[in-house]
């Protein structure tokens, strides 16, 4: 069997991607205010096993270790989220300066070891407070967000040239709103559809605030977004429908400045359309420097008797979640992104696989099949580029074993074994692998 090496563009960012609250812990700690997260973690019956993040990884407390881990596994940058509460333990109002004092070091370590910080300003964890004041759902939660972010653009700005808005506002409305996995548990279309706006709505205040504030930084959001096949000609407008109501309705009026029509007309009919105000939609479609996508799932579709898109069951690899793995799909996503939107730079800012990980007799963790899914993502990444996408960076779904929110801590997607009893970190065959592929900028594929 021959091989090749595919070589990635100079300066393409290798990373991996962590959120404050599924890490960090000390969840009460120096001054730092409750989150939704917090409170839902706390709520009996929400969190399997009822775990919490109350101590996580302890990263609070073991941020240089695990700085150090990222600088072991040769990687140029890091995402990493900034928890709301932490800075701002009211959500507004007085910031707490050890909160600010924790980010501040961790972006003068990382940039000492020459890894870059890309800054999540919003990864789940909304002040509990503000979630007493209405949280998602009242329209001045957007302002405060965007207070929120120019207290951070002043601590950080200085040096950090990458940032992201909001993570996933898709499953902040599928999770959080619609199926009440998520925090705050809510269970209603109408409502998530009002919580939605006011989140992009924040994301436009925020990428203003931060255009005035630094420029010549470079702000992006990042939606998670799945790719849909039809497996038939006549399944096509059925799955173009599942597409506009889970990848559109969420994206479209950031890209383009407008919900999809067809689908606002039918809300509006129903009574499930947004409350908006004029000049919203237009500060929500801020000219975006990058575009962060994270990308776990894929399915092939059929349409059923009603013309509803059903999914087609085919055999494939499944991860321990018994999610597909499909790179190709990833490929494919990013070329219908390009000709959909047009082309702007891409990072893939979370990708990656939660296996049954376990520490093996010789006290190392194989995990081939991370391994596998690593090598097809990256290949599809390579791919798409070949196509003419511009991606510029991709980013490991996670350093480390962590919090995974509603699941607790049994799906591992981490490089890095956390053992939890301790705290000791154990870096896996995946993430020596990964390492590799950072040092190298390259991807060695089996012809
Ligand atoms: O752990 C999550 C992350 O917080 C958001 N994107 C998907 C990951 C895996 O489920």
């Amino acid at each position: 069997m021959s091989k090749k090496t595919s070589r990635f563009p100079q300066g393409f960012l290798w990373g991996v991607a962590t959120s404050a609250y599924q890490i960090e812990g000390a969840w009460n700690e120096d001054g730092k205010g409750e989150s939704i997260w917090d409170r839902f973690c706390h709520t009996p019956g929400r969190i399997a096993n009822g775990e919490t993040g109350d101590v996580a990884c302890d990263h609070y407390h073991r941020w240089q270790e695990d700085g150090e881990l990222i600088a072991a596994l040769h990687l140029n940058a890091y995402r990493f989220s900034i928890s709301w509460p932490r800075v701002l333990p009211e959500g507004r109002g007085t910031p707490n300066p050890k909160g600010l004092a924790f980010y501040d070091r961790l972006v003068d370590a990382l940039l000492a070891k020459g890894v870059a910080p890309v800054v999540t300003l919003y990864h789940w964890d909304l002040p509990q407070a503000v979630q007493d004041a209405g949280g998602w759902l009242n329209r001045r939660t957007a302002d405060w967000f965007a207070e929120y972010a120019e207290l951070v653009y002043r601590t950080l700005g200085d040096r950090v040239r990458l940032w992201i808005t909001i993570n996933e506002p898709n499953v902040v409305w599928s999770c959080g709103y619609l199926l009440g996995e998520h925090a705050p548990g809510v269970k209603d279309r109408a409502t998530a559809n009002q919580a939605l706006h006011h989140i992009l709505l924040a994301h436009g205040k925020a990428v203003e605030a931060g255009r005035a504030a630094l420029p010549g930084t470079e702000f992006g959001i990042a939606p998670n977004i799945e790719h849909f096949y039809a497996v038939t000609e006549e399944a096509r407008e059925a799955v173009e429908r599942k597409r506009l109501q889970e990848v559109a309705w969420h994206l479209e009026p950031v890209l383009l400045g407008k919900y999809p029509e067809e689908l606002w007309q039918e809300y509006e009919l129903m009574g499930l359309a947004p409350l908006t105000r004029p000049g919203d939609l237009e500060r929500i479609h801020q000219p975006l420097d990058f575009l962060a996508i994270n990308f776990y799932f894929s399915g092939f579709y059929d349409r059923d008797g009603r013309g509803r898109a059903v999914e087609v069951s085919r055999p494939m690899p499944r991860t321990g979640l018994g999610w597909p793995i499909y790179p190709k799909a990833l490929r494919d996503m990013l070329i219908d992104v390009t000709a959909r939107y047009g082309r702007r730079p891409i990072y893939i800012t979370e990708n990656g696989a939660a296996f049954d990980d376990v520490i093996g007799p010789d006290g190392g963790v194989h995990d081939p099949e991370r391994v596998e899914y690593l090598r097809g993502h990256i290949n599809a990444v390579h791919e798409a580029i070949e196509a003419g996408v511009d991606v510029r960076g991709y980013f490991v779904w996670t350093l480390m074993d962590n919090f995974e929110w509603a699941r607790g801590y049994k799906p591992r997607f981490g490089l890095v074994y956390t053992d939890y009893a301790t705290g000791r970190r154990i870096i896996k065959d995946s993430g020596r692998y990964y390492a590799e592929v950072a040092r190298t900028n390259g991807l060695v594929v089996c012809l």
